[in-house]
């Protein structure tokens, strides 16, 4: 039946401030003279999330109508960030909200700023999943994310005596006014117990899950709005609530503690996101997390599914299921399981049915993030999981034998359980076999897959693994965040590059425009002064925007080399002093980034960094021309402040072990010269952007293969190298740790002994990089000639060209 429809909230100024009003008085409920900042940034976001609202419907409807194939995004972590900003921004709301506010005399860059930082995610990872949502809409993919609403999400970085301390972190403390709590979309999920076999004459034997605990999942719907509106998705986040709140009868007795022990299982469940960042986790808790959100996941599509077109054989023709790495890869099995007990699905088709379903993309080849779990507990949580995952490695395994000839070492290689040592369900394995599709991040990435850790599945299947070079969100990390230069390139060259960022190509023709140069130049200069007020009043140290601001940003781990980056900074420490007439560039390097609770070297490094930067900061010898800073706490937000002000971006991985990057992107699109190896994405930015418009040095990934290979001596390396070994000496014999002189030692030790991560080995290599870099520093006009080239040539990196591709290769549904 034609029912009556809502009438569209206004976009107009006058609208806009008459329901932002509304929402503060009545949903707030706070009177316009006692209205606090909080309150304020509670009725906008109300006002705004209607507005999303309406074309959330629209596009729910028009998907449902055209009986479209919808995609499921299943991933452990999103890491948004703040959303009011993307929010206005992306439907073309920004002046409307300014003058809608000026009439209650209230900032919108007030109120954004209060805003929590919703870090769903560890890293890249996340922030991918976060690009991600905000293409699908925009390129009119119709899609859900699916995943764990956290109470408290990526922990909160302290740093105390230059020691990282991890506290709480808190998003919901004054609630999420842009979630829409679903108490209707429920599912009951289960753990433990045992399988029962019914077996009736003249019928396949059927197993019953009994299970020994259940909870509920409870949905919370954020809708994430693409460019111009054009389309809302939903991200809907899991919660787990236990079946029964209160277990009376304890109560009753007495015992009012475990009267709530439900409740507390329920709640503990979601509680946390895992700070492990490409370290196992190993806890339970965790294979407890992945199986609830996936099972939530899946029976909410399967309903959503079969309540449209009530034929689950058409499953893989109406939708795909995407896995955001391992994590979610218990959602194959919870497939199998659905389809064979619920749907009644014979198990041959079943399996057709979850290949065609799912795609998975791998973003680490680090052996020990690829998830693997002990038998006895995989079995002990998930019987018939357990049971159907035997049933898939038989007809696997039998396949691989009889058809593609495979050896006892493939064999072995190929099973879903890990034979050698303590026996161990390998999800990868999973993912790999469960998908039709297995893609990589990068181009050097993929090729890697297909050559080590996916070696013998890739000879099975050689037509499922592709590759997805990654790309990033040009709506936050271009026009968001830097608002000066979107407004210097719309001037000069138009707004067709807001709608398709590979027309930011026509920058080219400026690169060597005098004129806009100097726009260029005085733009990056006024993001340097914001991020310098920043870093004064968050930590009160100063630095001169006029210096090169050089900058790492990223997890904290020893693939990713911030330890090159400080001994580098020690041994340009030691040149400043010994060769005082020598015209030094002068430099502020910049540092930010989390370590994993349990990972002592990384933590370490951040120590370093903050013990290197006391000395160095306060040495009159070197008149200030080199600075070190650590930020704490980088999260989303800090990212936003720092990227714009970039001159240097060090993107510095040993090659081969940094599957793509994204952080290289953000930079390089927002002006920054790239010093970096050629690992993950770095390769093909500098197909885009030109080898002469970035700085490559070091080893690349097969270098690292053969030195590993073959052994390499970095005791020999360091000693021939007269600059390392003063750094390394100074650093370890307690130069910059008088408290503790020892504190260094075995850290550097390891650079002598074994130097995995090729510190040592791509030592000279960068400190030859960094000077070339400051030669080209010295030139300014042939600096920003290169600025400007990297943000005229970084337009394909955009994630809707990914999500694209994506959509067209793997998906099909565009
Ligand atoms: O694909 C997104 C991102 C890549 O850009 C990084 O290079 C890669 O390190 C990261 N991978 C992970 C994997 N962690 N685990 N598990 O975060 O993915």
């Amino acid at each position: 039946p034609d029912l009556p429809l809502p009438t569209p909230r206004s976009l107009d100024v006058d609208g806009l401030a008459a329901d932002i009003l509304e929402k503060l008085t009545y949903q707030v409920g706070k009177d316009t003279i006692v209205a606090k900042p909080h309150d304020w940034l509670r009725a906008v976001i109300l006002a705004i999330r209607d507005r999303i609202t309406d074309k959330w419907m629209e596009s729910t409807r028009k998907t449902y109508e055209a009986g479209s194939k919808r995609v499921y995004y299943l991933s452990l972590e999103f890491l948004i960030g703040r959303l009011l900003r993307d929010a206005i921004s992306n439907l073309e709301m920004i002046e409307a909200i300014n003058q809608a506010l000026a009439k209650f005399d209230v900032d919108l860059a007030e109120l954004a700023g209060l805003e929590p930082d919703a870090a769903l995610g560890n890293g890249g990872l996340g922030r991918l999943a976060a690009c991600f949502m905000e293409s699908m809409a925009t390129v009119d993919v119709p899609a859900y994310g699916y995943g764990i609403r956290y109470v408290n999400g990526l922990f909160r970085q302290e740093i105390a005596d230059g020691w990282q301390v991890e506290l709480p972190e808190n998003w919901l403390a004054h609630g999420n006014p842009w979630e829409f709590h679903r108490r209707e979309s429920t599912y009951e999920i289960n753990f433990g117990g045992k399988v029962d076999i019914i077996e009736e004459v003249g019928k396949e034997p059927r197993y019953v899950w009994k299970p020994a605990e259940r909870m509920i999942a409870e949905a919370y719907d954020t809708p994430v709005v693409g460019w111009r509106a054009k389309r809302v998705n939903t991200l809907r986040l899991w919660s787990a609530d236990p079946i029964d709140p209160i277990l009376l009868d304890k109560f009753n007795a007495g015992d009012h503690i475990g009267a709530l022990q439900e409740s507390t299982k329920a709640e503990t469940l979601t509680r946390v996101l895992y700070p492990a960042d490409a370290n196992p986790a190993g806890q339970e808790l965790r294979l407890r997390q992945e199986y609830f959100f996936s099972s939530a996941s899946l029976q909410d599509i399967l309903r959503r599914h079969m309540q449209q077109f009530d034929d689950i054989r058409l499953l893989p023709e109406k939708a795909a299921i995407h896995l955001n790495d391992t994590h979610p890869a218990i959602a194959i099995v919870e497939m199998m399981r659905l389809l064979v007990d619920i749907y009644n699905v014979e198990f041959d088709e079943a399996w057709e049915l979850t290949t065609g379903t799912f795609a998975y993309t791998n973003h680490t080849l680090l052996p020990e993030a690829l998830e693997t779990w002990p038998v006895p507990l995989f079995e002990r949580l998930f019987p018939r999981h357990m049971q159907l995952i035997y049933a898939i490695n038989a007809k696997i395994l039998l396949k691989a034998r009889k058809e593609a000839d495979a050896s006892d070492d493939a064999i072995r290689q190929i099973s879903l359980i890990d034979e050698g040592g303590e026996r161990r369900v390998r999800m990868g394995n999973i993912a790999f076999l469960g998908s039709h599709s297995i893609n990589g991040v990068s181009a050097l990435h993929t090729e890697l897959m297909k050559e080590t850790v996916f070696y013998n599945l890739h000879r099975l299947h050689p037509d499922r693994i592709n590759n997805k070079t990654n790309g990033i969100t040009p709506r936050r990390w271009l026009k968001e965040c830097n608002p000066g230069l979107t407004g210097i390139i719309r001037e000069a060259i138009g707004d067709e590059f807001l709608d398709d960022a590979e027309k930011l190509q026509a920058l080219n023709d400026l690169a060597e425009d005098s004129a806009f140069q100097e726009k260029f130049l005085a733009v990056k200069r006024e993001n340097k002064v914001r991020l310098a007020n920043l870093i004064g009043e968050r930590m009160g140290t100063r630095i001169d925007p006029s210096a090169m601001f050089d900058i790492q940003i990223k997890r904290i781990h020893e693939y990713k080399r911030q330890l090159l980056n400080i001994i580098e900074a020690v041994a340009l420490y030691d040149q400043i002093r010994s060769h005082p007439e020598m015209d030094w560039v002068p430099r502020v390097k910049l540092f930010a980034g989390k370590a994993a609770p349990s990972y002592h070297n990384a933590k370490l490094i951040i120590k370093l960094a903050n013990d290197v930067a006391r000395v160095i900061n306060n040495d009159p010898a070197v008149r200030g021309l080199l600075k070190i800073v650590f930020i704490p706490n980088y999260n989303v937000s800090l990212a936003e402040v720092m990227i714009p002000a970039a001159d240097l971006s060090e993107q510095i991985s040993t090659a081969g072990m940094e599957a793509s990057g994204t952080g290289n992107m953000k930079f390089a699109i927002n002006g920054a010269l790239t010093i970096g190896t050629l690992d993950g994405a770095n390769v093909e930015m500098r197909d885009w952007v030109g080898a002469e418009n970035m700085v490559i040095f070091g080893m690349t990934a097969e270098d690292v293969d053969q030195a590993r290979a073959q052994g390499h001596n970095p005791r020999e390396i360091i000693e021939g190298s007269k600059e390392l070994s003063q750094a390394l000496s100074a650093i370890s014999s307690g130069v910059f740790s008088h408290d503790d002189p020892g504190r260094y030692v075995d850290l550097i030790g390891g650079l002598y002994d074994h130097d995995w991560f090729m510190v040592a080995a791509d030592f000279d290599a960068y400190a030859a990089a960094q000077r070339e870099v400051d030669a080209i520093w010295n030139d300014p006009t042939a600096w920003n000639v290169k600025a400007i080239r990297n943000t005229a040539r970084m337009g394909w990196f955009s994630s809707d060209r990914t999500i694209r591709e994506y959509a067209h290769d793997i998906w099909s549904a565009l």
